[in-house]
């Protein structure tokens, strides 16, 4: 999507400190962390949130989750345990709309969110 601005770091029109990527995913340092270890892991394929996902999108999905296990072992997070979450829609505080999961860690982390 052209307006994207996830879509824009994918395509390499804006740039992003990456800690990851393949073919399906990319993952970068938030640019405001909320703490000592935060990552976003993206689909390069344009899906709106987690509220768009087929069936189709499982394989993504799936190099998600092994993307993130590999992030948190290169970042020293895996021992200690980390978080990760995905915003949806207004009420979730999703403010960029291109699905994406925080990885979240290197400090105790406070349950349940605000
Ligand atoms: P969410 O509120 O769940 O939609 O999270 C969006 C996150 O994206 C938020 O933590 C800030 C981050 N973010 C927004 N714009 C950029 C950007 O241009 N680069 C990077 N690295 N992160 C961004």
């Amino acid at each position: 999507m052209s307006d994207c601005i996830f879509c824009k770091i994918v395509a390499g029109e804006l740039p992003s400190n990456t800690v990851f990527e393949n073919d399906e995913v990319l993952a970068f340092h938030d640019i405001r962390p909320q703490a000592p270890v935060h990552v976003l892991i993206i689909p390069k394929r344009h899906i709106p949130s987690a509220h768009a996902l087929t069936a189709e999108d499982a394989a993504v999905l799936g190099e998600i989750h092994q993307a993130a296990r590999q992030i948190a072992e290169q970042l020293g997070v895996a021992e200690q345990g980390y978080r990760l979450v995905t915003n949806v829609g207004f009420h979730g505080q999703q403010t960029v709309p291109h699905l994406h999961y925080h990885l979240l860690g290197g400090r105790q982390l406070q349950w349940p969110p605000g």
